[in-house]
C-alpha cells in the first residue's frame, strides 16, 4: 500500500534550472571569471549532479589541470564560488523567481491530509531547498516534509542512489510503499537503483532523455490526484513492474562529466 511520497526538487518541484544557471553566471562574473554557461553548454553540464561537481567538470574540460585563481587551491576556488552561486540563487527565489510546478503544492497538501509520509531526496544544497519552499509554501514547509536528503547528508550525487536509500532509512519504510517524483534520467536510475517506483515529470532540459523504466511520465502534476497514484502504483506491484530491490553498489556510478 501506498504510504508515503518522495520527491525531487530541482526540475520537479519547480522548475529551477534556469535560475541556477543565471545564479553560476552572475557568481562567475562577480569573481572576474569569464565562464558564460548559455542553455546549451549548461544542458550539457546538468549531466554532471551537484553545483561543486559541476563548476570542477566545467573548469577541467577548459583547463585539464586546473590552477586554483580564489583561495589556495582547486576546491577552495570551486567551494567560492559555489557559495556564491547558492547566495544568488537564493536571492533570485525568494523575489519569487520560481513558481512551484502545476499540481506540485494541491498532491503534497492532499497527500499530507491523507496522513501520507513527505520526503525530499535533491543532490542540491540544503539552503536551496528552504529559500525555494520558503518562498512558495511559507515556512510550514518544514512541517510538511518528515524526511529530507540533500546535498549535505546525502554526498554521493545521482544517479547514485545514496539519498534515495537513506530516506528510505529515515522513513523506515520498504520501497515498495513509497512513490518518487523526478525529473530527470539521473534521479530516474537512482530511484530505480534504490527499488522505488518512479512518476517522471521532464522539463526543458530533461524532455529528451530515456526514462524507460519509470512507473509513468507526465508532463506535469496538474490533476493528478492521489487516488490515481494509488492505483498506479498498485497496478504497477501487481504487474511486477516496480524496480527489484535496491541495487546499492552496483548502482550506475555518479554522472559522468562532460
Ligand atoms: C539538481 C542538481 C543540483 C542543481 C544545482 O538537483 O543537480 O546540483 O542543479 O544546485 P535535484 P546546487 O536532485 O534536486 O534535481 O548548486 O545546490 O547543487
Ligand atoms: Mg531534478
Amino acid at each position: 500500500m501506498l504510504q508515503a511520497l518522495v520527491f525531487d526538487v530541482d526540475g520537479t518541484l519547480a522548475d529551477t534550472e534556469e535560475a541556477h544557471r543565471a545564479a553560476f553566471n552572475q557568481a562567475f562574473a562577480e569573481a572576474g571569471c569569464p565562464w558564460v554557461w548559455d542553455r546549451d553548454v549548461y544542458g550539457q553540464l546538468l549531466a554532471v549532479s551537484g553545483g561543486k561537481e559541476r563548476i570542477l567538470a566545467y573548469w577541467k574540460q577548459q583547463q585539464p589541470d586546473p590552477e586554483p585563481f580564489l583561495g589556495n587551491s582547486v576546491q577552495d576556488t570551486v567551494d567560492y564560488l559555489h557559495a556564491r552561486k547558492t547566495a544568488a540563487y537564493a536571492q533570485a527565489v525568494q523575489d519569487g523567481a520560481v513558481p512551484l510546478r502545476p499540481g506540485v503544492l494541491a498532491l503534497i497538501e492532499e497527500a499530507s491530509h491523507a496522513d501520507l509520509r513527505l520526503a525530499i531526496a535533491t543532490t542540491t544544497t540544503p539552503a536551496n531547498i528552504d529559500a525555494l519552499l520558503q518562498a512558495t509554501i511559507g515556512s510550514r514547509w518544514r512541517t510538511l516534509f518528515s524526511v529530507i536528503e540533500d546535498a549535505a547528508t546525502a554526498p554521493l550525487k545521482k544517479p547514485h542512489p545514496q539519498a534515495y536509500l537513506q530516506t528510505l532509512q529515515h522513513l523506515q519504510l520498504p520501497g515498495a510503499a513509497c512513490l518518487v517524483f523526478e525529473d530527470s534520467a539521473n534521479g530516474l536510475q537512482a530511484a530505480t537503483a534504490a527499488g522505488l517506483a518512479t512518476l517522471i515529470t521532464p522539463n526543458g532540459y530533461t524532455e529528451d532523455q530515456d526514462f524507460g523504466c519509470a512507473l509513468r511520465v507526465l508532463p506535469n502534476l496538474a490533476g493528478v490526484k492521489l487516488a490515481q497514484l494509488r492505483a498506479w502504483h498498485e497496478n504497477a506491484a501487481s504487474c511486477g513492474e516496480r524496480p527489484s530491490g535496491p541495487s546499492g553498489a552496483r548502482a550506475a556510478m555518479p554522472g559522468t562529466p562532460i
